[in-house]
């Protein structure tokens, strides 16, 4: 009975469907965005035909049709995100976003993969007017849409009041079998289905072409029943009938079943090019060469990047269409602005990343003998941090009860309550950090994640993508060192923290007692332009209560500050970072007075500061300099110079307990003493 209803609904959408959908306008947009992505590919001799040629005819529903969206305000709160995961199909998105209206010109897209141009390669965050997520890297964007969609219902839940609904918008996602092949798209929708995300409508180009084969070559799996296991509710239809896509696509949109939705859409890739459509030719370039009688065959002048004056009409009535609901919804916002000043200004708080100013002073003063790790300390610190910042979300990949940044004032984020501030990911650390990413696009919301620095290499492809997109993701990574004790060396980082440092645009801080902690996730909060990781210890580690607790917080956001003056002439530098911090200041008073302290809890921040103050850090006439890290040394040599030393472990850890391994890889006070007076 159920499913005769469901059948009668979708007639009943088809009628009022045909009354507003032009097919024929539609099918000739479809070809005219074939004709774009065939001219930018030839002309740039590079790029991927495959997706945007097989997926035209969706792209004329999405963007003609079904989408909401405002081309003049790209980032309007309540549009609907559509992230194209298969990135490489990039075309398709700088085609769409042409002929809707969107600030791509006929130039840029003439300029598709150029210097500087607004049309790269892959889809990237910020350089292009309507791109949600830098995608290309696949599986991503699946896992990106996932996060989206968290964020989606968080917002619902924090904003929209019973008189007015501020945030009603879907996550759309387009994604091919690579995408669905990779191991961190099965991470995302597994958390999706298992959070209920009703409003993620993820769509399948299932073409049975991937690049170098047919699909059938390397898959064999049922992917309907896959994600109807992993509790989607799953749809098969034909991608490029466009009614029949409209129909499914409004079925999955008003979709009653509280499943987040996955449409199998069976399309031809690059269809257009007969000579390499439906095969594994078609996906990237190969089809350019064609392109002159292709062109033709679908109804295209001459005339390169060509668009109808009948097509750029219905684009411009559709916009027209847009603006109406834009700004039927911009009324109803300031209705709601005016009924609820005060979630008003949360909410533009979180839009514009604000974060008080004050916000160090909020966190209390450690006690004096707060001899603790620094998770339990980023565990304190968390707490009054949250009541500041209150759009701040903390996640972790089943680690809550070790990382210890659970927020204890608030709840978990489950389908019941969708204001719970804190995510439990399970164990799928990369899925996590994709998802962290999607918050991170998605703004509003400061999301951070937690799991054992040691796998921060299962985070480590969207970690770079945020740092490439700039987006302000903050990551608690704990046990950050040998340090971690008895589970040994598969769980004791080592290359971990030096290889993440090497990624441009993450600041990774590694503080050395519980205040240089406060300053560290005060640093990472008032960072808006990249992520930051923060590297926290397993064990205690002694509070160092002899440099002003003031001086601590603040030398973090410096990244390095002078941590114990010499007391005589300066002739040796000691630099040490995170638990090191306690043996360099043993080691200086046991030296003599010429010898200075500098903590580095964050060398990517110390790099970016002004040479005067690094200068005065590291005064530049004394080259006496020893370094000590319990992790891999060649990074701090470019602070010690040819002529220091730095005290690392150049091998995986050992099984025993924490303090028996530091001693026994020579991570001690005596160690650095002994450095010193080897230099002379
Ligand atoms: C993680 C990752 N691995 C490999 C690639 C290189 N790559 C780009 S597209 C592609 C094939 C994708 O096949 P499919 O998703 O079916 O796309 P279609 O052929 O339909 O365009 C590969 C292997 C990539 N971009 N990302």
């Amino acid at each position: 009975m159920r499913c005769c209803l469901r059948t009668a609904n979708r007639d009943l959408s088809k009628i009022n469907i045909a009354m507003a959908f032009n097919t024929e306008i539609l099918s000739r947009a479809a070809n005219e965005a074939r004709g774009l992505a065939m001219d930018a590919v030839q002309v740039a001799a590079s790029g991927h035909l495959g997706l945007p040629l097989g997926a035209a005819e969706m792209g004329a529903v999405l963007f003609g049709h079904a989408l909401r969206f405002y081309p003049d305000d790209p980032n309007w709160l309540n549009r609907d995100r559509f992230v194209l995961s298969a990135g490489h199909g990039s075309m398709f998105l700088y085609a769409w976003f042409h002929l809707t209206g969107y600030d791509v010109s006929r130039e840029d897209i003439k300029n598709f993969r150029q210097l500087h141009s607004k049309t790269p390669g892959h889809p990237e965050f910020g350089d292009t007017p309507g791109i949600e997520a830098t995608t290309g890297p696949l599986g991503q964007g699946v896992g990106n849409a996932v996060g989206m969609a968290v964020a989606a219902k968080m917002a619902e839940a924090r904003f929209n009041t019973p008189e007015h609904t501020i945030f009603d918008h879907k996550i759309v996602c387009l994604a091919g079998d690579g995408c669905l092949q990779e191991g961190i798209a099965s991470e995302a929708v597994a958390f999706a289905g298992h959070q209920k995300l009703d409003n993620l409508i993820l769509i399948y180009d299932s073409n049975d072409v991937t690049l170098d084969a047919m699909a059938k070559e390397t898959q064999s799996e049922d992917t309907a029943g896959r994600f109807r296991a992993y509790g989607f509710e799953v749809h098969t239809v034909d991608g490029h009938n466009l009614e029949a896509f409209l129909t499914t696509y409004l079925a999955a949109k008003t979709s009653t079943t509280g499943k987040p939705q996955f449409i199998i859409s069976r399309t031809e890739i690059a269809k257009g090019i007969p000579e390499v459509a439906g095969t594994s030719k078609g996906h990237g370039e190969a089809g350019a060469k064609f392109v002159d009688t292709s062109r033709k065959a679908i109804g295209l002048p001459d005339e390169k990047f060509y668009v109808s004056p009948e097509v750029i009409k219905h684009f411009s009535e559709h916009k027209l269409k847009l603006k109406e609901k834009y700004e039927a919804w911009q009324a109803n916002f300031t209705a709601w602005r005016k009924a609820n000043p005060e979630l008003a200004e949360l909410l533009d708080r979180g839009v514009h990343h604000e974060i008080p100013d004050d916000l160090l002073s909020k966190i209390p003063v450690f006690s004096a003998d707060s001899k603790i790790a620094t998770r339990k300390a980023g565990s304190d610190v968390l707490q009054p941090i949250a009541e500041a910042v209150p759009l701040l979300i903390s996640g972790s990949a089943d680690l809550h009860g070790s990382t210890l940044n659970y927020i204890q004032s608030d709840k978990d984020f489950t389908p019941q309550n969708r204001a719970g501030r804190n995510i439990r990911f399970g164990i799928r650390e990369h899925g996590m950090a994709a998802i962290l990413n999607g918050f991170g696009y998605y703004g509003i919301f400061r999301p951070s994640g937690a799991t054992f620095l040691v796998f921060a290499d299962y985070c480590r492809a969207s970690i770079r993508l945020a740092a490439l997109a700039k987006l302000p993701v903050i990551y608690i990574f704990t046990h950050d060192s040998v340090g971690v004790g008895e589970d040994g060396p598969t769980h004791q980082p080592v290359e971990t923290i030096s290889s993440l440092r090497l990624i441009p645009n993450l600041d990774v801080i590694r503080p050395g007692d519980p205040e240089e902690t406060a300053g560290a996730f005060a640093a990472a909060l008032l960072r808006t332009d990249g992520p930051t990781l923060l590297a926290l210890s397993r064990q205690a580690l002694p509070i160092q209560n002899d440099i002003p607790a003031d001086v601590r917080r603040k030398g973090v956001l410096k990244g390095a500050y002078v941590a114990c003056k010499e007391t005589g002439i300066l002739n040796t530098i000691i630099l040490a970072t995170g638990s090191e911090l306690q043996h360099a200041l043993v080691a200086a008073k046991q030296i003599g007075d010429g010898v200075r302290v500098v903590s580095v809890p964050s060398l990517d921040r110390f790099l970016h500061q002004e040479k005067s103050y690094q200068d005065e850090v590291l005064p530049p006439t004394c080259r006496k300099r020893v370094a000590i890290e319990a992790g891999v040394p060649e990074i701090w040599y470019q602070l010690v110079g040819l002529d220091g030393k730095v005290i690392g472990i150049n091998r995986f850890g050992l099984s025993a307990p924490g303090g028996t391994v530091m001693k026994e890889l020579r991570i001690t006070a005596e160690h650095v003493v002994e450095a010193v007076r080897s230099l002379g």
